[in-house]
């Protein structure tokens, strides 16, 4: 069966787990990371000299890089539906996956570990402030893209909203009143649209909004 390595809070954890829920294929989860360890050992190294989460194994073929591992997951089970045929459309679900990774995952990834994740004392609220913003002025380049699209590679739900839809939550979630920058959390019509359709998902509503730790 496959096996996937990561603790179920982290948002780069949840993309494989929630696609293999949308898709339906089973899989074990072994808890990895933080408070957890396992990341610093040699076994698990020699699966991902990062030492991060996540990893799979899927009957011996190891892969770490969620986005990559999204990808092999849906061109595997989901071809023709989460994973496009189409080469256009798919090239817009990989532009969105990317530009998660490389641009919004940076940006609000900061202000999430700043405002959630570590410790108080290791806090930096200025990095809070500097990248609220940021974020913000992001969502609006989605907002962009889905004035014109139901989802964000097309018509149709894809790997493409895996990622993103995760860090929509995050974004949603923050408790940016805390900092006095809420006013940055503008109700973009077409992003809270597609934030209602992904709510609908029983899935994401599963394992994905399962509280900011
Ligand atoms: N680019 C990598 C980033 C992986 C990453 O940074 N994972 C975090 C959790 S979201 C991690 O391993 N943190 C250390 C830990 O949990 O011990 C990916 O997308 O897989």
């Amino acid at each position: 069966m496959l096996k996937i390595w990561g603790r179920a809070n982290s948002s780069n954890v949840k993309k494989p787990l929630w696609a293999c829920a949308e898709m339906g294929v089973p899989y074990e989860r072994i808890d990895a990371g933080l408070q957890f360890g396992v990341v610093n050992t040699d076994e698990y190294k020699a699966m991902n000299p990062m030492g991060l989460i996540p990893v799979i194994d899927d009957e011996g073929f190891v892969l770490w890089e969620s986005n990559a591992i999204v990808r092999y997951l849906c061109a595997k089970h989901g071809k023709d539906t989460f994973w496009p045929s189409d080469l256009k459309i798919r090239a817009q679900a990989d532009r969105w996956m990317d530009w998660q990774c490389t641009t919004m995952g940076p940006a609000l990834g900061t202000a999430f570990l700043h405002m959630v994740r570590l410790p108080n004392d290791k806090r930096d609220p200025a990095l809070v402030h500097a990248n609220v913003p940021k974020a913000a002025d992001l969502w609006r380049v989605v907002d962009r893209q889905l004035a014109q699209t139901k989802w964000l590679a097309g018509e149709h739900f894809t790997m493409g909203d895996m990622p993103l839809g995760i860090l929509a939550y995050t974004w949603m979630e923050l408790k940016l009143e805390d900092y006095d920058l809420a006013h940055h959390r503008v109700k973009l019509d077409n992003v809270w649209r597609w934030y209602d359709q992904l709510q609908a998902m029983k899935h994401y509503r599963d394992i994905v909004q399962i509280g900011l730790t």
